[in-house]
């Protein structure tokens, strides 16, 4: 039988450790070792990773590191990039990294070439994205298309978002981009307010072409279409899908010629840079997406072949591990100092925590350790104004991510020092906090000294890079992709499945198919049954 985690050698030498330096705080650990900044960063693929504010000592992090390696690490990883089957649930590979491999690499996965799959995909979007943005491609009246939708929800949605979000500068500014997600019609309302169907283009993406969400958000994007333009023959115009399932593709009306094909090893929340980035693709163009990929690509090479010790997602996730099960943090903050970023957490949070939010371990045993931190946040400077009391001076202790880079996209003197120099001040704030002898140093009231006083010893780490590219937000997003993957084999549990949003939406398909039936008999608990009716009434 699998040893279980905490009963590891290496568990049991870092609970030692964190008892035994639990009183040292990061001041301490600063005044211990001058070379601790240096020692405690990585620079490398153009990201200045600093891990230095972390509540580590040199002795924790090698021990973190020999738990990773008791952990079977080295081999999971290579099991990842090979395309085993990893995925034990649901019996399949997991090779998001094979979507960013070039075109001359091959992968073999059950007699098939995946990379050449995934180029002969590439070069199809890249085709249809040049006609849309320059106009060749003309909606069913005629008309070059202005606005694109796209309409997808969770993984087929989030990715698309952030990325169009993040990489804006680079958007081809006549065009309009809106992201409908939500079941609730006010989503589809909005995004289309306005908008003339006739120059309007539909990108619908869903993995599996069946997600409620999705599939009802299709329909009335349809229904709106043709309200207008009063011609089936209108629909293979105004859209296309990104999908796995041809068959729910034709079904649905879309003509397979204009569909965009993934396949079953790209997890939904690891599918961004597959044909799900098709919006992506057609608001940067054909090269900046190609750059985005570039970027995964070389995040997944330094994975793969860096060291431990000198391996960015490695030691995050490693971090992870520290803060969640020895620190005893429950939630992680992402906070990036850059504005187009904002939708960052957001997608973080689905990669994470419907990675890693789970309860029972790949042999089906109960884990007896916390998993998946909570993950949150904002772009800073506004959370500064708002959430970072609690940061501070809170009763939890809060690991925050802050992101940053050197030089802006839009230069508009003082912005970037000011920006900066906030998120430079905001680490060190938290690490080093001010003493009451400092307060009371001020002139402070004595009976104002306790609520003025900052404990610090609050861990953080920054990642400094020098400009929003494509190619920087390709490894941005492959580094937290890798960190999530070592935390979940740590953790011993599945990263790649989510069947705990599965149980929510089959009881929503009874009460649907209760509402829509007259004079039911609901057969649930009394609360339940008292909000359908109260809903009914
Ligand atoms: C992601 C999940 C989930 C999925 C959505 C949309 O990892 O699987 O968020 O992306 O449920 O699914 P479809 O793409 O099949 O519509």
């Amino acid at each position: 039988m699998k040893l279980q985690l905490t009963e590891t050698k290496s568990w049991k030498a870092l609970e030692a450790q964190h008892n035994a330096e639990k009183q040292t705080t990061i001041k301490d650990f600063f005044a211990q070792n001058t070379d601790r900044a240096t020692e405690l960063s990585i620079n490398n693929l153009g990201i200045y990773f600093d891990f230095s504010k972390q509540r580590v000592s040199n002795q924790t992090v090698a021990l973190l590191l020999e738990l990773a390696n008791e952990c079977g690490l080295r081999e999971k990883i290579d099991a990842m990039f090979r395309g085993d089957k990893i995925n034990i649930t649901e019996n399949r590979s997991v090779l998001h990294t094979a979507l960013r491999k070039p075109k001359n690499a091959t992968l073999l996965i059950d007699g098939v070439d995946v990379v050449k799959q995934v180029h002969e995909v590439l070069e199809k979007m890249s085709g249809f994205a040049n006609e849309i943005r320059s106009g060749a491609w003309k909606g069913f009246t005629g008309k070059p298309i202005k606005n694109i939708v796209n309409i997808g929800i969770g993984g087929s949605d989030l990715g698309p978002v952030m990325a169009y979000e993040a990489l804006k500068f680079y958007a081809k500014h006549d065009l309009t981009f809106r992201y409908v997600s939500n079941v609730d019609g006010n989503d589809f309302a909005e995004a289309v307010r306005g908008m003339a169907p006739d120059e309007t283009l539909f990108v619908v993406s869903s993995k599996t072409f069946t997600t409620l969400e999705t599939m009802t958000n299709a329909r009335t994007a349809r229904t709106w279409l043709l309200q207008s333009l009063s011609d089936e023959k209108a629909v293979a115009r105004h859209f296309v899908a990104v999908s796995t399932n041809e068959k729910e593709v034709a079904k649905f009306g879309i003509d397979t010629a204009n569909m965009f094909g993934f396949w079953d090893w790209v997890g939904g929340r690891y599918s961004m840079d597959s044909a799900i980035g098709l919006s992506t693709m057609i608001a940067v163009g054909v090269a900046n997406f190609y750059a985005l990929l570039e970027g995964f690509n070389q995040m997944d090479e330094h994975f793969r072949t860096a060291p431990f010790n000198q391996n960015i997602p490695v030691i995050m996730g490693l971090l992870t591990v520290w803060n969640s099960n020895f620190v005893g943090a429950k939630t992680q903050a992402i906070l990036p100092y850059e504005n187009y970023l904002k939708r960052f957490p957001a997608y973080l949070q689905q990669l994470t925590m419907e990675s890693n939010g789970k309860y029972v371990t790949l042999e089906g045993e109960k884990v007896t350790y916390s998993t998946s931190p909570i993950y949150w946040g904002e772009p800073g400077t506004n959370g500064q104004h708002s959430f970072y009391q609690l940061i501070h001076q809170g009763t939890d202790i809060i690991p925050c991510d802050f992101i940053g880079f050197k030089k802006p996209l839009n230069n508009l003197p003082p912005h970037q020092d000011y920006l900066i120099a906030n998120m430079i001040a905001q680490g060190e704030a938290l690490a080093f906090g001010k003493s009451a002898q400092a307060v009371a140093a001020e002139g402070v009231k004595a009976e104002l000294i306790p609520h003025k006083v900052f404990e610090g010893n609050r861990p953080s780490s920054t990642f400094f890079l020098d400009t929003l590219t494509p190619q920087n937000l390709g490894k941005l997003i492959a580094m937290y992709e890798h960190s999530t993957y070592v935390q979940g084999v740590i953790w011993g549990i599945n990263p790649f499945d989510q069947m705990g949003v599965e149980l929510g939406k089959v009881l929503a398909q009874g009460i649907i198919a209760e509402m829509q039936t007259p004079n039911v008999q609901l057969q649930h608990d009394s609360s339940t049954n008292a909000l359908i009716q109260f809903y009914q009434k």
